[in-house]
């Protein structure tokens, strides 16, 4: 029997997905990409789940996009015409990077190996990125004649500057997780044989806290960005008026006022 391309755990509150194609460095199918997406909408509608975590099979986390699949192999016989790449974004990509930045609930990366292309940017589009001392962030594609996608090219600016982001997307240098972090790319790079359990011990500690706000925060920092500052007063007015009428909320103050621990419930 064929092993699933994508694997799926819960433990308590924190639902973990694990791309599972390690000989091919979990490299991106349609298939795979679609599996992927329809695990992260079956989280978002699921109450019990209050943190994700994804992560690779492996010595890798993804290698991006794999390039001998169907949709996009370039071996092209005498007569025939290119695949379009662009029909690619749209029907799998574009619904992914999408998918990850309006869950409901955090999302952390735990980065175990090599990150390249489409890979590296699934784990950038992620709230937290967690990644082992010897995992590497590769835009690959330019080595390949493309452009950053999967959110690479809004992503990228904005986590590091423009001028870090056109050396990291132009060259496609390998960047170890260590200087990712340096540079304010990621959250943290951990001993390799800790990432496992940094990674859930954080996401098990972000299902205690108000997920809701902290996806609300998420977003409004991605609204934010393409806002003024006076919409972005608005909108935080907005967010939080939404918010103050949350059972988070009232727990959260009661539970500070009457010196005890808050238990959080909304989603
Ligand atoms: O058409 C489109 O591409 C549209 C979509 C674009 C989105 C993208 O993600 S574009 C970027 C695509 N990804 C890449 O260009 C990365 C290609 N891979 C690499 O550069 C290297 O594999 C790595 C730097 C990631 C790791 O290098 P290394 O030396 O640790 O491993 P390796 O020996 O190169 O790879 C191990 C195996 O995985 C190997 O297979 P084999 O020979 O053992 O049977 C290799 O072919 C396979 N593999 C790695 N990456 C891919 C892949 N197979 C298919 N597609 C891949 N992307």
């Amino acid at each position: 029997m064929q092993e699933p391309q994508l694997l799926s755990q819960q433990d308590g509150a924190v639902r973990t997905l694990t791309l599972n194609r390690p000989a091919a460095l979990n490299a991106f199918t349609s298939g795979l990409l679609a599996e992927l997406r329809e695990a992260l909408d079956a989280a978002a509608g699921d109450a019990s789940v209050r943190c994700v975590v994804i992560t690779g099979a492996g010595r890798a986390f993804c290698a991006g996009q794999d390039l001998s699949d169907p949709m996009v192999n370039p071996d092209l016989k005498p007569g025939e015409s290119p695949k379009d790449i662009g029909a690619l974004l749209d029907g799998f990509y574009i619904p992914l990077a999408q998918r990850v930045r309006s869950m409901p609930v955090p999302v952390i990366a735990a980065v175990n190996g090599v990150a390249a292309g489409a890979g590296a940017n699934l784990a950038l589009g992620c709230d937290l990125v967690l990644a082992g001392n010897s995992a590497s962030f590769i835009q690959a594609f330019a080595k390949i004649g493309l452009v950053p996608d999967c959110g690479g090219s809004w992503l990228l600016p904005r986590l590091v500057g423009r001028a870090k982001a056109l050396q990291l997307a132009l060259l496609g240098e390998k960047l170890p997780a260590a200087e990712a972090q340096a540079i304010g790319l990621i959250y943290k790079a951990v001993p390799d044989e800790e990432l496992a359990a940094s990674a859930q011990a954080l996401a098990q500690k972000i299902s205690q806290m108000p997920v809701r706000a902290m996806a609300q925060t998420r977003m409004a920092f991605d609204e934010a960005g393409l806002l003024d500052f006076d919409d972005a007063l608005r909108l935080e007015a907005v967010t939080q008026s939404q918010l103050g009428f949350s059972a988070d909320y009232l727990e959260g103050a009661a539970a500070f006022l009457q010196k005890r621990a808050p238990k959080f419930s909304d989603r």
